[in-house]
């Protein structure tokens, strides 16, 4: 049974408009977080911040005052738009989230609504501007990150609790709906929004607000992307409305964790979004704990393609404008499995066939194409791959290269003889199939 609700989802299902077809294809997505937390990056007077550096302006130790001058040293001459996005390319990604603002409020474009922005810093200069133009030069399509939550604006609150807190916070949301607003018009190219820090009470009880909101923002930009972390339902239920139905486009809720299965999903588009670390998103120059490897990314981004969803790993530029070392890396090490084995991502989801222990499938959404991406290797050298009833294995050949070896086992259930050697790259196959049982034994 289900409930009428004035502010909840406003479509049952997935979008099947080409503008959602272009971001279901992505595969592969670059966040980045850069802002004035990228100048402490995670110390202060000695002092090390354990948190995510993106949050020091929160930490006890960290004076607010002192913070909120930082864009006063803002000026990073190091910064190359071009650069980051060569890099982004490289990497094989296809599309990019930007933080325009982060939850200290400082903005990466000269907003006109606050003096906060990097017009007002050392740099001068428009960096989502700058940033946008570069990622549309490489063909990487841009989404563009927004906190709700604004540490720096006077009418800013965390929760109302008084007739003058709730006369503050609609000042706060002509504010927040000026700059969005702004944000569409500065840079049209955008394709959506990926909206963060709606979890604070004060902005969950502004339904009607939102929803109103929501629908303009897509009125100025056709086929925009909104996600589920924009806006709650009347009674305050997030990213589901109170029918359980999903609000937005798709399922914003995987941060830094993967759905161990496609049934989670329940036939929903999502991303997940992924940290290097365990959880650093701004620059902080003394990473601390595991670092995930490139192979280690890769089998974390196929297995989102296998379960529909997209890979959005994020970097941390310095506060010099500079990607670090470690990030140089990965990208270019992920981009090296990329320029042999984007086929099995790009435009690849779920392959209606059941997880196997030797990695995963993926099939193109276009194509038909089946692809298996091999992260654990077996000792045999042999992948043993289970059919459903009613198909068969005709051939599985290297992604441009030779076909291999295969023996039926038992019914539906195959051998494939890897060829190169054990070693510490994922290999892709394809595989083709045919209609039929395949002969097999007849078990006594
Ligand atoms: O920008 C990066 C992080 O800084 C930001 N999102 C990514 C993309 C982020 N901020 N906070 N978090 C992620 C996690 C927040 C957790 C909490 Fe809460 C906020 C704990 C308490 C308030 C949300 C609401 C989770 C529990 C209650």
């Amino acid at each position: 049974s289900s409930v009428t609700l004035q502010h909840g989802a406003h479509r049952l299902g997935r979008r099947t408009d080409p503008a959602m077809a272009r971001w279901r294809a992505y595969g592969l997505g670059q966040f980045l977080h850069w802002g004035v937390y990228a100048i402490p990056g995670g110390h202060w007077k000695g002092k090390y911040y354990a948190g995510a550096a993106e949050w020091i302006r929160s930490w006890p130790e960290m004076p607010k005052e002192e913070y909120d001058n930082l864009y006063k040293q803002f000026n990073p001459t190091g910064f190359d738009a071009r650069a980051w996005a060569r890099q982004a390319k490289e990497m094989g990604a296809r599309y990019v989230i930007i933080t325009t603002k982060h939850h200290d409020g400082f903005c990466l474009w000269p907003s006109k609504y606050t003096s906060y922005t990097v017009a007002h810093s050392p740099y001068q200069k428009d960096v989502i501007g700058a940033l946008t133009d570069a990622y549309k030069a490489e063909g990487i399509d841009v989404y563009l990150y927004f906190s709700i939550i604004d540490w720096n604006h006077p009418g800013y609150r965390a929760s109302l609790n008084t007739p003058a807190d709730r006369q503050a916070y609609e000042g706060f949301k002509t504010f927040t709906r000026n700059q969005l607003l702004e944000l569409l018009e500065r840079y049209p190219a955008c394709k959506g929004l990926w909206f963060d820090g709606t979890w604070d009470k004060a902005w969950v009880e502004q339904a009607a607000f939102a929803d109103s909101l929501e629908t303009e923002l897509r009125s100025k930009i056709p086929g925009l992307v909104i996600g589920s972390r924009f806006r709650a339902d009347e009674n305050g239920k997030r990213h589901f409305d109170s029918n359980g139905d999903l609000i937005g486009d798709y399922e914003q809720g995987w941060e830094r964790k993967i759905p161990d299965n496609i049934q989670q999903l329940n036939g929903n588009d999502w991303d997940c979004v992924m940290t290097i670390p365990e959880n650093q998103w701004g620059y902080h120059s003394d990473w601390k704990g595991h670092v995930k490897t490139s192979t280690e990314l890769l089998e974390m981004m196929v297995k989102c393609n296998a379960m529909e969803g997209n890979f959005v790993l994020n970097f941390g530029p310095d506060g010099n404008g500079k990607i670090r070392e470690e990030e140089t890396r990965l990208a270019r090490e992920i981009g090296d499995w990329m320029k042999t084995n984007s086929e099995a991502v790009y435009n690849c989801g779920y392959a209606g066939l059941e997880k196997q222990d030797w990695g995963y499938f993926t099939r193109n959404r276009q194509t038909g194409k089946i692809y298996l991406t091999i992260f654990n290797r077996p000792v045999n050298g042999k992948v043993r791959v289970r059919l459903p009833a009613g198909r068969q294995l005709r051939t599985v050949r290297e992604l441009k290269g030779a076909t291999l070896k295969t023996e039926e086992i038992r019914k539906q259930e195959y051998f494939i003889e890897l060829k190169i050697p054990a070693g510490n790259i994922p290999q892709v196959l394809e595989m083709e199939l045919s209609e039929g049982s395949s002969s097999g034994k007849e078990e006594e």
